[in-house]
């Protein structure tokens, strides 16, 4: 039988990255609710995202959105995040917000418009460039509405050819990864709405160009475990983008739709290689708060992927092994479910107390450490409800003061360290291992 105590050491170095953009206002295509303490500048998004790190442990990079994240100088904007403890990860492009991509970008029938996406894509790697990050997350907006609209057949063939300019600019160290979506904003047809056409499309690429999978982004029903066990097996699962949804694409908390989806996609990582030191697997969140706090609603997520990785870990895999050699149906799945079923909640709690990471999901902070603990920033000191959006500096947008300009009270010189060798680590993308299994 495996004890938490068994597993805890894997935690050790478990590393999530954590958006730019969800900490910032968002909303449905109705309204959008502002919240006190929004970010109004990269700055402060990645403060928050810091914020995150420092009550959880498992939050040391931020992935940014160009042209969201725009600043002049990511030299600066990368040495501002090291010194709140955090690095900057996947950058994100966007061909989605311009009138020249109404009919499409890498895939459009002009060479004007196709170069421009083309062009844009080589921008951000040479932010990439300067922010020290690996990945080069490419989701596509594009499709067709109505059948005949456009030469589906005609649009993978030049989508191949951008991508593969985009591709040839990469560096050594830096991937592409592919994301896809079965639909919106093209519901007709999507130029990269599965797995296996981000897969045929990177695999045409090179080493360095890996399939993106965004949990939220499969039909209803679908055995999105059997996909992260496909593409480990295949060698390019090069990251996740976390969330839930119960319809659409709905970016909401991951775990919380579904947390046994959640542990089964965690046992699939796990067998399949995709966890530990020797993983090139980013284990990304994409999600929007819109209605929850989003500090809280950070820390939530981050926890709820921690807290179904430990139960994946606790899984008896030579029990199961043997029960499904022996053809032992119920045995097998009752090994499954015993696994998903150990609540880990309390013995992560203690164990995150011991790192000084106090957050727990429903509690960000906990009465013991609550008692025993100046908080890491005034600022952030948690309200009985935990660490909010309620930085008095934020709460006009006329006023100008930044939270930035505070000073931040380090984090204990262990977590620090830890930390620092991780993101070292994640940024090497484990140059000196295969990248193939
Ligand atoms: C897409 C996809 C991308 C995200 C955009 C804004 O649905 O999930 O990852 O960047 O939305
Ligand atoms: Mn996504």
């Amino acid at each position: 039988m495996t004890t938490f105590r068994d597993i805890a050491a894997q935690l050790e170095g478990q590393a999530i990255e954590v958006p730019s953009w969800a900490y910032g206002n968002s909303g449905t295509r109705f309204k959008v609710f502002g919240s006190a303490g929004t970010p109004r500048t990269v700055e402060e998004k990645i403060a928050d995202a810091a914020t995150v790190n420092r009550f959880t442990g498992l939050a040391p990079l931020v992935s940014l959105h160009i042209p969201w994240d725009l600043v002049d100088d990511y030299a600066a904007l990368r040495r501002y995040a090291e010194d709140l403890g955090i690095g900057l990860g996947t950058i994100n492009s966007n061909t989605f917000q311009d009138d020249d991509y109404k009919l499409g970008a890498l895939t459009h029938t002009d060479k004007r418009i196709r170069t421009k996406a083309v062009d844009h894509h080589l921008a951000c790697i040479d932010v990439m460039d300067q922010t020290g990050s690996r990945d080069l997350k490419i989701w596509l907006a594009e499709g067709t509405n109505y059948p005949g609209q456009g030469d589906m057949r005609g649009r993978q063939d030049r989508l191949a050819e951008s991508l593969s300019t985009i591709y040839d600019r990469l560096g050594d160290d830096q991937r592409l990864v592919l994301e896809y979506k079965f639909f919106e904003p093209a519901f007709y047809h999507t130029d990269v709405p599965d797995w296996g056409t981000s897969y045929v499309q990177v695999q045409a690429l090179g080493e360095k160009a890996m399939v993106c999978l965004d949990t939220g982004h499969h039909a209803p029903g679908t055995n999105i475990e059997f996909i992260v066990a496909q593409l480990l097996r295949l060698g390019r699962l090069g990251s996740f983008d976390f969330n839930s949804r119960f319809y659409a694409d709905d970016d909401l908390i991951v775990g919380s739709a579904d947390p046994f989806q959640l542990f089964r996609i965690m046992v699939e990582v796990v067998r399949g290689g995709g966890y530990g030191p020797d993983s090139d697997v980013a284990f990304m969140l994409d999600q929007c708060h819109n209605i929850e706090k989003k500090i809280p609603g950070q820390i939530r997520s981050v926890l709820n992927v921690q807290e179904m990785t430990a139960r994946a870990l606790m899984l008896d895999t030579d029990a199961l092994t043997k029960a499904q050699e022996d053809g032992d149906v119920l045995g097998a799945n009752e090994i499954f479910m015993d696994a998903f079923y150990t609540d880990v909640r309390a013995d992560l709690a203690a164990w995150r107390e011991e790192r000084d990471w106090p957050a727990t999901p429903c509690r960000p902070t906990s009465p013991a450490a609550t008692r025993s603990r100046s908080r890491p920033t005034a600022s952030a000191a948690p309200s009985p409800a935990g660490p909010e959006n309620s930085n008095e500096d934020r709460r006009h947008d006329t006023e100008h003061r930044s939270r930035a300009d505070r000073p931040v009270q380090p984090t204990r010189q262990r977590s620090q360290e830890h930390q620092l060798r991780r993101r070292q680590h994640l940024r090497e993308g484990h140059r000196d291992r295969p990248r193939h299994r």
